[in-house]
């Protein structure tokens, strides 16, 4: 992607802790806008690695992005999640599209699918041509997943991507809310997955605006995609969930999943639901709920002698959670800032 088209990054080095000077961050800024991979990926590193930094780059990079399209995968483990996801980003890349992929991994930096596994296992992050790929793990990032997730969609919106494709482990393990960070979400399912009833009791549905059923080449996937197919054939908000079947591994099926998607794009422009998510309101509203969760997670109320004798009384029992939150809440804005 732009001057530099080759090889991997840094992107796993540790990002120089707090104060990166403004000079130094002004300089990083125009070198990504201007195509610059390697810069591109300092920033991730500088975000991810120290929240307090992320403030400093936002108010670089917030305005003047292009707006992307972002689209979620989630499935179970194993169900080819990497391999659909590598199978999309050359399918845009062909198109001529500027491809990213973020791959979400809780437990190792590295994620599964043979393909994008030896793409990313080079390095923290990867780039060739049109494609860039970046895994995130929730290790690194300090301000958690969620945090790191949307400063890095942003990133890559001001550094010109057209589709960014979001790698979640399992729906309903993501932790945050997938919405805040991609407008389509392509659930995907196997053969294996059980029958419809107990997914659709698992609720895993719910957030889906595409189903793939993947590893189709297996026995019973026909079955299963009859069941969903019948089971979504009402329309929710107008927008009827399609199910593709689909064999990543061999690349079938990839066209589908896109050509759904475009139409899921087109839905969501006609009916408002783009604008629903993606605007200077809902990321504030979001960029506050970050704040205050890094605040929480970060020991404030421990550290703070009088909310922490309020914490004590609801784990002695003598006092109920939501009562204890309102204190709380009073006694510590009344003297920090998050
Ligand atoms: N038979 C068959 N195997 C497939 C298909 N798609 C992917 N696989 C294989 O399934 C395994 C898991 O694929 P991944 O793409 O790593 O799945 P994932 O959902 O990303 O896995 P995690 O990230 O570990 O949860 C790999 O060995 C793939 O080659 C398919 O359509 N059919
Ligand atoms: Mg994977």
């Amino acid at each position: 992607m732009g001057a530099e088209k080759k090889g991997t990054d840094g992107g796993g080095r540790p990002a120089k802790p707090m104060n990166t000077p403004a000079k130094e961050l002004d300089a990083l800024v125009e070198r990504m806008r201007g195509g610059n991979v390697r810069a591109l990926s300092r920033l991730m590193t500088l975000v991810e690695s120290d929240p307090k930094a992320a403030p400093a780059v936002m108010k670089r990079v917030y305005s003047g992005r292009a707006n992307a399209r972002r689209v979620g995968l989630s499935g179970p483990p194993g169900a080819g999640k990497s391999t659909l996801l590598s199978n999309l980003l050359d399918a845009g890349a062909k198109e001529g599209k500027r491809v990213a992929a973020l791959c979400i991994d809780p437990t190792s930096p590295i994620s599964g699918g043979a393909l994008l596994g030896d793409r990313i296992r080079m390095a923290g992050s990867f780039s060739l041509d049109n494609v860039f790929i970046r895994s995130v793990a929730s290790g690194k990032s300090l301000g958690g997943l969620a945090e790191a997730t949307k400063y890095h969609t942003l990133l890559l919106e001001a550094f010109g991507a057209d589709l960014i494709l979001i790698e979640t482990v399992g729906i309903g393990q993501v932790g945050y809310d997938i919405r805040s960070v991609a407008e389509s979400l392509v659930l995907i399912l196997v053969p294996e997955s059980g029958d419809t009833v107990q997914i659709l009791k698992s609720g895993i549905l719910e957030l889906a605006d595409v189903v793939a059923v993947n590893k189709s080449d297996r026995e019973g996937a026909d079955e299963i995609a009859a069941t969903l197919s019948f089971t979504f054939e009402t329309p929710r908000d107008g927008w009827r969930i399609p199910v593709i079947k689909t064999v990543a591994s061999e690349n079938e099926g990839t066209g589908d999943v896109m050509r759904a998607l475009d139409e899921h794009y087109a839905y969501l422009k006609e009916t408002g639901g783009l604008e629903r998510y993606r605007n200077p309101e809902a990321d504030l509203r979001e960029a506050l709920e970050l704040r205050f969760r890094r605040f929480i997670d970060g020991g404030a109320v421990s550290r703070d002698a009088d909310s922490a004798q309020v914490a004590a009384r609801v784990k002695s029992g003598s006092l109920d959670p939501f009562s204890a939150a309102a204190d709380i809440m009073d006694i510590l804005f009344k003297r920090n800032k998050p």
